[in-house]
């Protein structure tokens, strides 16, 4: 197994591309965009993890790690291409079909296919059914092994978990399971742990909707305690010295790729099962619309106030923007003309496209942000925010819905 061919190279095929490569593996990444092709040849990233430019640059310097748009023979095919959900919350499994679709003409007997993407239980035995179709007699002679072994890895930790976390490998049969299991046990220090893939699949999407349920519990609470005029910062540190209680932290909203999509997959395979995790979804999604109901109410006593917005990132220390519920409520203060909208964001240099083309916000530093704002609203708690003046809050309406200004 010495040649692997990655198909995707977003942010989770990119580092595992780049880690096999650093392994000695001969790795060829392939992806449907031609400019994302031309960067990673030249040694360069288009996304940003820490540390991953040089493990790149170093990948694609010793020649181990080539990319392009079409795929090539290997001993391991890996997809790694994005799940995201259609209308009505369905998911959309139409780039697993593509990459499938791609590497079938290059497999040969003996083969082994990975579906690393989040899918929904039964993708794995889709894509088998999908390659007996495309090449009807090629497990004749060897069989082709196909398993599911979903990434669980976090964001801005991406190349520390890849290798150190736990991994769950379930394959269509126990030969698959088998021969995924020993491909990932060469590089991951963590436990490998075999299974069948429908339960691997399972296990991914209900690891994420266990995160969103619990996320969804503490974000309900502090509504509650709002209603109640209670602290809920105060009363969920109080709840938490109960040796069974660890209630996780409200915030303005769940963003990212993850959390914010898995949960509809299983309510999607079981609707009437599910109501619990689809509660859950719905708790979270409102909490931007929460948070921007009180800043306008709040910005109803001045006149044009200036309202500073302290981080667009989806969580803390990182840039990552996808899904932000920072970006969602910073978007309709500027979209319905609450205040002068200021936002502070040091982990990017300009504002994305969606918040630039209003015209109407004004990217500041957090310094000048919180100096001159009438309004501070705190949406993500980077260690940029954590230490700043507290003599500057003074006076002024601050909304902290991380709770670290307390
Ligand atoms: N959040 C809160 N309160 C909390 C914890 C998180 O409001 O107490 C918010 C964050 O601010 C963020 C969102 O939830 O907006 C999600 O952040 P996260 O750190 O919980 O998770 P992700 O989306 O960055 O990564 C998750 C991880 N899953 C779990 O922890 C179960 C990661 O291990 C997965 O690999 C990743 O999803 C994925 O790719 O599925």
């Amino acid at each position: 197994m010495d040649k692997v061919c990655v198909v995707g190279l977003g942010y989770i095929g990119l580092p595992t591309a780049s880690l096999l490569a650093n392994r000695g593996y001969r790795v060829r990444g392939v992806d449907v965009n031609a400019r994302v092709v031309e960067t990673i040849n030249r040694g360069e990233i288009h996304i940003h993890e820490p540390d991953l430019d040089v493990m790149v640059r170093s990948a694609v310097n010793s020649g181990l790690l080539t990319a392009s748009q079409t795929p090539a023979p290997a001993d391991v095919f890996i997809l790694a291409v994005p799940t995201p959900f259609k209308e009505e919350h369905v998911p959309d499994i139409s780039y697993v079909e593509a990459a499938t679709q791609a590497v079938a003409p290059y497999l040969e007997p003996g083969n082994l296919v990975i579906l690393e993407s989040t899918s929904p239980v039964g993708t794995t035995e889709k894509i088998a059914s999908q390659l007996k179709k495309l090449r009807p007699n090629i497990d004749e002679g060897s069989p082709i092994y196909i398993a599911h072994c979903p990434e669980r890895v976090l964001p801005g930790q991406i190349l520390k978990e890849l290798i150190s976390n736990d991994r769950i490998v379930g394959g269509i049969d126990p030969a698959s399971t088998k021969k995924a299991a020993a491909f990932y046990k060469k590089f991951v220090t963590g436990e490998v742990l075999g299974t069948d893939a429908r339960t691997a699949e399972m296990a991914k999407l209900t690891e994420n909707a266990f995160r969103d349920v619990n996320i969804a519990f503490a974000n309900e609470l502090s509504l509650i305690c709002d209603r109640l005029n209670i602290d809920v910062w105060k009363l969920i540190e109080l709840a938490n010295r109960h040796p069974r209680v660890k209630i996780l932290k409200p915030g303005p909203g769940v963003g990212g790729h993850c959390i914010a999509v898995d949960p509809w997959f299983i309510v999607d395979s079981a609707p009437d099962q599910a109501r619990l995790m689809r509660m859950a979804r719905e708790v979270n999604d409102s909490k931007p619309e929460y948070v921007f109901d009180k800043v306008k109410a709040a910005a109803a006593e001045y006149n044009q106030p200036i309202i500073a917005c302290l981080g667009l990132a989806y969580k803390a220390n990182i840039d990552d923007l996808r899904e932000s519920p920072a970006v969602a409520i910073v978007r309709k203060l500027a979209v319905e003309g609450v205040g002068n909208v200021w936002a502070v964001e040091p982990h990017i240099k300009s504002l994305p496209a969606s918040l630039e083309d209003l015209g109407n916000i004004q990217m500041v530093d957090v310094e000048a942000a919180v100096k001159k704002a009438d309004i501070v609203v705190l949406l993500v708690d980077h260690f940029d925010f954590t230490n700043i003046d507290r003599e500057l809050l003074r006076g002024k309406i601050v909304f902290d819905t991380r709770g670290i200004w307390r």
